[in-house]
């Protein structure tokens, strides 16, 4: 009853907008709201113009966050992660002072480093699954792998994954980013802790992944 009263309202309300648009100065039924059903013909139809044109000149948004690892060593590290729309995150990590070789690289739980690296937690886990390889289909999504030290203890990598969004639900800012001492086995070396960290022994570095300015 309530509604097919305001539709009604609203209804008479258009047509006199269109007839007469000057009528509000002079509302001829004295209602309170008669003012306010006048205006929304008129808003509807701006905004309707404004996404005519909306689409045509925002194509993308390219989201991008940033991650300074440092530790209680001399590793330390820049991490920039973009993401455009809801694509994949692209992660650019540059890390220095490590020992030649592999290192495990992961995100962490917690943006926490209160205690130091060792307060950001596990590795991030939202699906409950058990560790393994960014490429694997079981895995956590925290996983990314290792990055690689060359001789002179640099490692460079752009790693482009899925399932570390820098919005949404699974979003990632506010967690850590972490390097680790050891080569992350991908869950496939046996261990009793290569289900959980790879293995990877200590916790070099880390970062919490902070949102910068869009690019
Ligand atoms: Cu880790
Ligand atoms: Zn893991």
């Amino acid at each position: 009853m309530v509604a097919m009263a305001a539709h009604a309202v609203v209804t008479t309300s258009t047509s006199r907008t269109l007839l007469s648009p000057l009528s509000n100065h002079n509302p001829p039924l004295g209602t309170s709201f008669h003012g306010v059903y006048l205006r929304l013909p008129r808003q509807s139809l701006s905004l309707s113009a404004s996404t005519v044109r909306k689409p045509l000149t925002v194509v993308s948004v390219t989201k991008k966050a940033v991650s300074v690892l440092k530790g209680n060593s001399e590793v330390e590290g820049v991490v920039v992660l973009t993401q455009e729309d809801d694509g994949p995150t692209t992660v650019n990590v540059r890390v220095t002072g490590l020992t030649p070789g592999p290192h495990g690289f992961h995100l962490h739980e917690y943006g926490d480093t209160t205690n130091g690296c060792i307060s950001t937690g596990a590795h991030f886990n939202p699906n409950n699954l058990t560790h393994g390889a960014p490429e694997d289909e079981i895995r956590h999504a925290g996983d990314l792998g290792n990055i690689v030290a060359n001789a002179e203890g640099v490692a460079e990598a752009t790693i482009v994954d899925t399932q570390i969004p820098l919005s949404g639900p699974n979003a990632v800012i506010g967690r850590a980013l972490v390097v680790h001492e050891l080569e992350d086995d991908l869950g496939k070396g046996g261990h009793e802790l290569s289900l959980t960290t790879g293995n990877a022994g200590g916790r070099l570095a880390c970062g919490v992944v902070g949102l910068t300015p869009p690019v």
